[in-house]
């Protein structure tokens, strides 16, 4: 059995499930009836954790876990999802970087309603893409989110890829004190610059976790940020490690260089060639660990670099014939003054409309209307000193290329786009509906910098 395989059963033990293996055989844990309807029947609730040693935090789990239970499933495949909501709250699941039907992306009053607590609601889609994405509340974002209501969503390909080992890192820094009491998940002033960071860095809810991998095999190191705010500067200083895939889309294998930036909403898929047995490599965000990898004795022969992951059948834009349209992501830099309506800060704007998250109809006001099965190239361009992970609904798009770096063209769902940045990214409208549009910094997002984008 491998690490991978062994990991994924200790991580379901107790939940009751469906699920797929790494080898995309099919186990049962818990009742099978259930399996009829669906593949996972997926809880959220409060629950109580330890994220300071000795304290205890009362976290929002997806599955009875925080960041949530790692859901799987192979490519082309349908995901069947009981949702069950037990927060005192309404929530919805966005299944993010999956191009699937509005009616299951998870956005409140336009995909659906609020799933009220004590309800259910089954999401049901294909899975076109393989690769690491992940799932999260679109309903109050900043405080669910916050709260731990992020999970890892693994879309495994079809035939067996060259990696027989693989590890989940998901990336979350949590908005509590020393005791592990939450603070603010929101400061004004923050939301107004780059957003309101968390204080405890971890790695699977754990504070600089040890992770035993096994030497000289090559590990597939899926690295999700499900953060509300940070932007990670990802560096594995002495390590041999290569670029697999960015966003849930394969790229032509390359070194990972000195570090690469993932914005809030990103994943970055390493091999990791895991060096002789006993050495530890720390994994680091700039010049802090956020966790130690270290090689343990695998009882396997070496194992060498794997091909590249097949591609993903998402369509090609035509650059010739697309259309262009710009996007201008902007500060306000005015308190709003409709505070005493019960209104929203806005601090954020694309080309000067500010997004009120508790006006629920401004999705009836799209920013752009594309003609479905046009291509359109966005001139993305960021008038700010702050970073924006710009992420696309419905869709992938192809970054094409920046005024601030050179670019490899390759397909993703969101775009880190750098201070005073311009970058341009195409893609084909070949999925109906109405597309949210935002910035994945979440205090960005609910204070302007989001929109939506019809297709028809
Ligand atoms: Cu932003």
């Amino acid at each position: 059995m491998s690490v991978t395989r062994r990991q994924i059963l200790a991580g379901l033990a107790g939940v009751s499930v469906l699920g797929l293996g790494a080898g995309g055989a099919r186990y049962w844990l818990g009742r099978p009836e259930e399996a009829k309807t669906h593949d996972y029947e997926l809880i959220a609730a409060p629950l109580d954790v330890e994220l300071v040693p000795g304290r205890k935090t009362s976290v929002w789990a997806y599955g009875g876990q925080a960041p949530g239970l790692e859901l799987r499933a192979r490519q082309g495949d349908w995901l069947r999802v009981r949702f069950v909501n037990r927060l005192p709250e309404p929530s919805t699941i966005h299944w993010h970087g999956i191009r699937l039907p509005l009616e299951m992306d998870g956005v409140p009053y336009l995909s659906q309603l609020p799933v009220l607590p004590g309800e259910s609601f089954d999401y049901r889609f294909r899975v076109p893409d393989a690769g690491s994405f992940w799932y999260h509340p679109h309903t109050a974002s900043g405080e669910q989110l916050g709260r731990g209501l992020v999970g890892p969503l693994i879309v495994e390909e079809r035939e067996p890829t060259g990696f027989r080992h693989e590890r989940t890192l998901s990336l979350k820094s949590w908005h509590v004190d020393g005791q592990g009491v939450f603070g603010e998940f929101s400061v004004l002033r923050e939301a107004a610059r780059g957003g309101t960071p968390g204080r405890l860095s971890t790695v699977n809810g754990q504070a600089s976790p040890t992770l035993e991998l096994p030497a000289g095999q090559v590990v597939r190191l899926r690295i999700l940020n499900l953060d509300n705010t940070l932007t990670y500067r990802l560096n594995l200083p002495g390590a041999e490690a290569r670029v697999y895939a960015l966003d849930g889309n394969p790229v032509a294998p390359r070194p990972l260089g000195r570090e690469y930036l993932l914005g809030p909403g990103m994943r970055i898929e390493l091999g990791l060639r895991v060096p002789a047995l006993g050495t530890a490599l720390p994994l680091r965000n700039g010049p802090l660990r956020l966790a130690t990898l270290k090689s343990v004795d695998s009882g396997e022969a070496a194992a060498d670099w794997p091909a590249a992951l097949p591609a993903n059948p998402v369509p090609e834009p035509d650059l010739a014939a697309a259309t262009s349209l710009g996007f201008n992501f902007e500060w306000v830099g005015a308190l709003s003054g409709n505070m005493e309506q019960g209104g929203a800060f806005k601090f954020w704007q694309i080309n000067g409309q500010a997004w009120d998250i508790n006006d629920k109809r401004c999705a009836e006001r799209p920013i752009a209307t594309l003609q479905q099965g046009r291509s359109y190239i966005f001139e993305l361009r960021n008038v700010s000193q702050y970073l924006h992970p710009i992420h696309l609904h419905g869709m992938a798009f192809k970054v094409l290329d920046s005024n601030r770096r050179k670019i490899d063209p390759y397909f993703t769902d969101t775009y880190l786009l750098g201070r005073n940045e311009t970058a341009r990214i195409a893609l084909v409208a070949d999925n109906p509906g109405v597309w949210m549009f935002h910035c994945h910094v979440i205090d960005h997002m609910e204070t302007g910098l989001m929109a939506a984008i019809e297709v028809a």
